[in-house]
């Protein structure tokens, strides 16, 4: 086995890098249940300011923002509408069904973005016959259309519906911020249209831990309960929250870089395997090929044997994610590779 493996499953394996530890390291630090730890306290404020919001609570995971957010948005029994392939669908492990109670009420899209008149008629109507809808979540980037970015007439557009019939938003911006590099809108621009919205410092910002939440100081309030709730309240989390401030200074810029890299993965991709990847679909870091006939796993398995780590995320297809951890040489590396195992499947 090489040591020097290229590992494009996710965004989610890469490591903090050494100036991130040392900050880490040397981290001022305080009981964050009592609200007194700095580091903590001044990244909420930063995070809030930078999007435009009120408030802002830091998280451990992604996960944990999405659910928080929907226990402290719904009451029990409410209807959730949702894109059916969002994250929350396909890997909570249906804890909106037992967190909040609620039920999800899944809409197709186009390549991750509602259609707002879809919406209004899923919206239930105010009759004692119904469930009450009461939110409304997007995801941007959308994780299973390859990474898409919701454009901000679509995300308003969509938005407006919501309001209209009383709905809350909710925007699972995992990934937010290579949805603003690779489109030029500010984060708070998206930000302004939702209610509210998370964020993961653990993904391509390279962080280890760590997810925000941003929206109202109400929201905020009763985030901040639900999280204690769910266990999620931490003590000296300044150790967590400087590699993400150290995340958020170094490395929002360089998500362009992951973005080309992606890029070059999908012409790489389709060069060896035609048709398989439909490279106007690479709008951010996330790569999917169709591999046809092709076993996913047999082919994944076939490049991790050659020190190339790709994601089997359905029968015939492949998943491959660039992030700060993979250079051009193992962009190349993983397209040499994947050759390889197709002309050998
Ligand atoms: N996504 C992971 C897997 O769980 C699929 C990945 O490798 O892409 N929202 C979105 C859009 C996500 O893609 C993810 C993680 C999350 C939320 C959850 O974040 P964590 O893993 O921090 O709970």
């Amino acid at each position: 086995m090489p040591d020097d493996w290229v590992e494009l499953r996710s965004d989610t394996f890469t490591k903090p890098s050494p100036g991130m530890r040392r900050a880490m390291a040397d981290a001022d630090v305080g009981d964050d249940v009592f609200g007194e730890d700095p580091t903590v306290n001044a990244l909420q404020e930063r995070v809030a300011a930078l999007f435009g919001k009120e408030a802002a609570l830091f998280v451990s995971s992604g996960t944990m923002g999405n659910e928080v957010s929907i226990r402290s948005l719904t009451q029990p029994g409410d209807e959730v509408v949702i894109e059916e392939h969002a994250h929350i669908v396909l890997h909570e492990v249906s804890a909106p069904a037992t967190i909040s109670q609620v039920m999800l009420r899944p809409l197709p899209s186009n390549r991750g973005v509602l259609d707002p008149d879809a919406l209004s008629e899923a919206i239930r109507p105010p009759t004692p016959l119904f469930a009450h809808t009461s939110l409304v979540c997007v995801e941007n980037t959308h994780q299973a259309s390859g990474g898409s970015v919701w454009p901000l007439d679509a995300l308003r557009a969509v938005s407006k519906v919501a309001h209209e019939r009383g709905c809350r938003v909710h925007l699972d911006g995992a990934r937010i911020f290579n949805a603003s590099i690779a489109s030029g809108i500010a984060v708070s621009e998206f930000a302004a249209e939702v209610d509210t919205l998370s964020f993961c410092f653990s993904k391509g910002l390279g962080a280890p831990i760590g997810s925000m939440l941003v929206g109202s100081q109400a929201f905020i309030d009763r985030a901040r309960k639900i999280r204690r709730m769910l266990g999620g309240a931490m003590r000296q989390v300044g150790v967590i929250a400087a590699g993400a401030a150290y995340a958020l200074e170094h490395n929002v810029d360089r998500l362009a870089e992951d973005h080309a890299r992606a890029r070059r993965l999908a012409e790489g991709l389709a060069g060896a395997l035609p048709g398989c990847v439909d490279r106007a679909a690479v709008e951010t870091n996330i790569v999917y090929a169709d591999l046809g006939d092709l076993d996913a796993v047999a082919v994944s398995g076939a490049m991790w044997e050659r020190g190339v780590r790709i994601y089997p995320y359905g029968a015939n297809l492949l998943r491959a994610v660039t992030h700060l951890d993979v250079d051009d040489d193992g962009i190349e590396r993983a397209i040499t590779e994947f050759a390889a195992a197709v002309a050998g499947a």
